[in-house]
């Protein structure tokens, strides 16, 4: 309020003196940029240092600072969507961790009173700009963190559990209890409503809030998450021991193989909705067959045209779940659906890279460990460490529920990245441990299964969900699931679909749209009863 007064104090003495000599005149800009600028200056809060405090017109592209948008992030430049003062701070998590953490505020008189947080991805160490840059474009007041370190390497975290604790959960916690804060002395009042969206990695932050801080947020919008995260690692290493490298029999390389594989999994699975369309709707009937590509007597298969018995073999183990030591259930099989990207990402080529910094920087502290011998037995390993409850694991959501939260979770059925059947396998894990029935956990908690769409972003399908800037296909709520959090938060009228678009060009949508289809949540699967219409989204009905 003080910094109210005196900017307003400031701007009646420069209106006065503009209105004696007809010189001076203090614009809405000049206003915000002092505003800003002042604010960051007298900015007090706990093991908190401002870096800057700036404010930025519509249309301004940051440049971003080697040291936060590093080149292994991906992200150089970002344009903003609307007028923000941008506050770039560094955190003290711990004497042996920080957090680069950012406020992006829309003007007071833009603002829509809402808080948000956006998340990370991957073993990043990124701050997501395009998350940023997309919620305060909607008009919340966005913050960000770099959860903990920086770049998508895994290497911060050797030897340092306060930088594994950041990663975890503290550092989207922190970056919540400073951003409120900042938000209120900002604009002189509270936020009314406080929301999470992130994905991937970001999307198990989301889990974690819900689990672990059930007040932060009234509605949480969780993608793709990377629940049972040590055991996401395991999965994501076991393609190397099943797939080998170049040159073993077991190798299938990228390419024509796997573009083979692709088209007999919609051979056998495509029909399963009701319509050949190239997309999957329920990848759970999917039960793919293999050995139909089994080369025949005499056959090679080095061009492609069919698979060896031990390929056959490698792309059966696959596809079926992953056990481990104990005989308990690892991580559940690759999806049907996803494999052409998958070739691409890590099948092709052993390790995945991901893991083998897990391994390394987390659960061995060896920086030599060599991927190449994984067995179960690491996996049982990184189980049992599970540091700070990185699995986000926990069934039971009630103390979310009982303050009155939302929760928005989808899944990607073309997700190569992280199988989509894990988001199934937590679903019913919530049902069996609150004791609850799908039609009672819709009360607070729905899961929507987006049919052709890969890991958070991007697919064959109709994906385009407003999930990210990326996927924009308009604000309206049906069409955009972030608001639709927002209107079942706020007018408690809770999302049973979310319609998708799927572009004619997916890299211009201004070439217009292909077709929308409206994606139901789980259990509900969706199914075509009119197939030579199945780009009418009315040809398609959620069944049970
Ligand atoms: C991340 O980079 C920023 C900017 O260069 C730097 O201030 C910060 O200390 C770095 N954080 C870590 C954990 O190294
Ligand atoms: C920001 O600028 C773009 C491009 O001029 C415009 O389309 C958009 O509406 C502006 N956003 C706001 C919130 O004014
Ligand atoms: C400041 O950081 C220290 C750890 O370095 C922590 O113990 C303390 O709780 C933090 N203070 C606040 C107000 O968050
Ligand atoms: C932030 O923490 C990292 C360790 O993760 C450390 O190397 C760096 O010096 C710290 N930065 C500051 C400014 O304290
Ligand atoms: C395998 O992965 C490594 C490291 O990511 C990369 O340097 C190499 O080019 C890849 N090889 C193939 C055949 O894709
Ligand atoms: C889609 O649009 C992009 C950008 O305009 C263009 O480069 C590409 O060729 C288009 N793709 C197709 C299949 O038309
Ligand atoms: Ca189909």
């Amino acid at each position: 309020m003080a910094l109210l007064k005196l900017c307003i104090a400031l701007l009646t003495f420069f209106t006065l003196a503009s209105s004696m000599d007809h010189q001076i005149v203090l614009s809405s800009s000049q206003f915000n940029t002092y505003k800003c600028s002042h604010f960051g200056s007298t900015l007090s809060l706990p093991n908190t240092t401002v870096k800057s405090a700036q404010w930025l017109p519509n249309g301004t592209v940051i440049q971003l600072e080697q040291g936060y948008g590093l080149a292994s992030c991906g992200w150089v430049t970002q344009p903003i969507k609307r007028d923000i003062c941008r506050i770039v701070m560094h955190v003290d998590t711990s004497p042996r961790s920080n957090l680069t953490f950012e406020a992006w505020l829309p003007n007071e008189n833009e603002w829509n009173d809402r808080f948000l947080s956006t998340g990370n991805g991957g073993n990043s160490g990124c701050l997501r700009y395009p998350d940023m840059a997309y919620s305060s474009g909607l008009a919340f007041a966005a913050v960000g963190t770099n959860n903990g370190h920086n770049g998508s390497s895994g290497i911060a975290f050797l030897n340092n559990d306060d930088v594994i604790e950041d990663f975890a959960y503290r550092a989207v916690h922190t970056g919540v209890v400073i951003g409120k804060q900042i938000t209120q002395k900002y604009y002189g009042r509270a936020h009314k409503k406080s929301y999470y969206a992130g994905c991937s990695t970001g999307g198990r932050q989301g889990f974690k809030m819900v689990q672990d801080f059930p007040t932060d947020f009234d509605g949480v919008l969780a993608g793709c998450p990377a629940l049972n995260f040590p055991s996401l690692q395991s999965w994501s290493g076991h393609f190397q021991p099943i797939f080998g490298n170049p040159g073993d029999d077991t190798y299938v390389p990228q390419g024509p193989h796997w573009e083979l594989i692709h088209h007999e999994i919609l051979k056998q699975c495509d029909g399963l909705d009701g319509v050949v369309d190239g997309i999957i709707e329920d990848t759970r009937l999917c039960r793919f067959r293999p050995e139909a590509l089994q080369c025949s007597p005499g056959l090679d298969g080095k061009n492609g045209a069919c698979l060896t018995g031990s390929q056959v073999g490698a792309v059966r183990n696959a596809f079926t779940d992953f056990y481990g030591v104990d005989g308990n259930l690892i991580y559940p099989r690759m999806q049907p659906g996803s494999e052409i990207m998958a070739s691409e990402q890590f099948y092709a080529n052993g390790t995945f890279l991901y893991s083998t910094d897990w391994f390394r920087y987390v659960v061995y502290d060896d920086t030599e460990w060599d991927p190449e011998t994984f067995t179960i037995d690491d996996a049982q390993n990184a189980i049992i460490q599970d540091p700070f409850k990185i699995s986000t694991w926990n069934g039971d959501l009630s103390p979310f529920e009982e303050a009155g939260g939302k929760l928005i979770h989808y899944s990607g059925l073309m997700d190569a990245t992280i199988t989509s059947d894990k988001d199934f396998w937590y679903y019913d894990h919530v049902s069996r441990t609150m004791g609850r029935d799908s039609h009672s956990l819709d009360k607070f908690y729905r899961l929507f299964r987006i049919s052709g769409m890969s890991h958070c972003v991007g697919g064959d399908g109709a994906h385009n969900i407003g999930q990210r800037f990326s996927d924009f296909a308009g604000l309206d709520p049906e069409h955009n699931i972030l608001e639709a959090l927002v209107q079942w938060v706020e007018d408690r009228r809770a999302p049973d679909t979310i319609t998708g678009t799927r572009y004619v060009n997916q890299s211009n949508h201004a070439l217009g749209v292909d077709y929308e289809r409206r994606h139901c949540r789980y259990p509900y699967r969706n199914f075509c009863h009119d197939p030579l219409n199945y780009k009418d989204p009315d040809s398609w009905k959620c069944i049970i």
